[in-house]
């Protein structure tokens, strides 16, 4: 099976946990654009979604999916997501499609949280994919300067092929720390929440998912 089609067969398997009649989180990434398109079959069964990005929102709406505003939407029963790092406890590194910030609000009012991934994703330690951090853009230097003392080696997110730093839908900048070996992710989530400057971490370990769909040669594996 290519990587496309263990994504998509998540993105089936994830459909499972929509709740009737209520209002679904959607997260950002290829993968959750493959739930996305199963979500649109089984529309008429939800209310509509809250979007983790606004590339997410375009998405639901060219499918006919009502997006409400997170303001209008006091709980979420069930956020799907999907994620570039996860272990068995399901802690999680998030942010490469640079959405960890509107991912981790949306996620921290839902009720369950179901990791989509292919099989690739799963890791014992954390790390060996760059974390991304979101800073105001302001605070980037001295942020990045932090960072490195907690042994990382911090990269400003450039546009591809520019020079010029990526912007976040939030109008932030992202930080991506090489090098780091995560052995204790909930603490690591604390230090960096604490950096003044930094909008959020792409740590998801004090709230990480509560169940994984982890698409293998085999089949989904679900771990809890
Ligand atoms: C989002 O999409 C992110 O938090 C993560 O960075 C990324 C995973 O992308 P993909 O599904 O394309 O591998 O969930």
């Amino acid at each position: 099976m290519t990587q496309d089609e263990l994504k998509q067969a998540v993105a089936r398997a994830a459909i499972e946990y929509v709740v009737d009649g209520e209002i679904i989180g959607v997260g950002t990434g290829s993968t959750a654009n493959f739930f996305i398109d199963e979500l649109a079959k089984i529309k008429q069964r939800i209310r509509g979604a809250v979007a983790s990005s606004e590339a997410t929102a375009a998405r639901l709406r060219g499918h006919g999916i009502a997006v409400f505003d997170l303001n209008d939407v006091p709980s979420i029963a069930v956020y799907v997501d999907g994620a570039d790092e996860i272990t068995a406890a399901g802690a999680m590194i998030k942010g490469g499609g640079a959405a960890l910030t509107r991912e981790k609000i949306v996620a921290s009012v839902s009720g369950q949280f179901v990791c989509i991934a292919d099989g690739s994703k799963l890791v014992e330690t954390l790390g060996q994919f760059p974390l991304p951090v979101e800073v105001l853009p302001m605070a980037r230097s001295a942020v990045s300067r932090q960072l490195a003392q907690l042994g990382g080696e911090p990269r400003l997110r450039l546009k591809a092929g520019s020079s010029e730093p990526f912007i976040t839908d939030n109008g932030g900048m992202i930080v991506d720390v090489l090098g780091l070996a995560i052995t204790d992710p909930v603490a690591l989530e604390r230090s960096i929440n604490q950096i003044v400057g930094v909008i959020a971490v792409g740590l998801f370990a004090s709230r990480g998912a509560d169940v994984c769909l982890l698409g293998t040669a085999e089949g989904v594996r679900t771990l809890t």
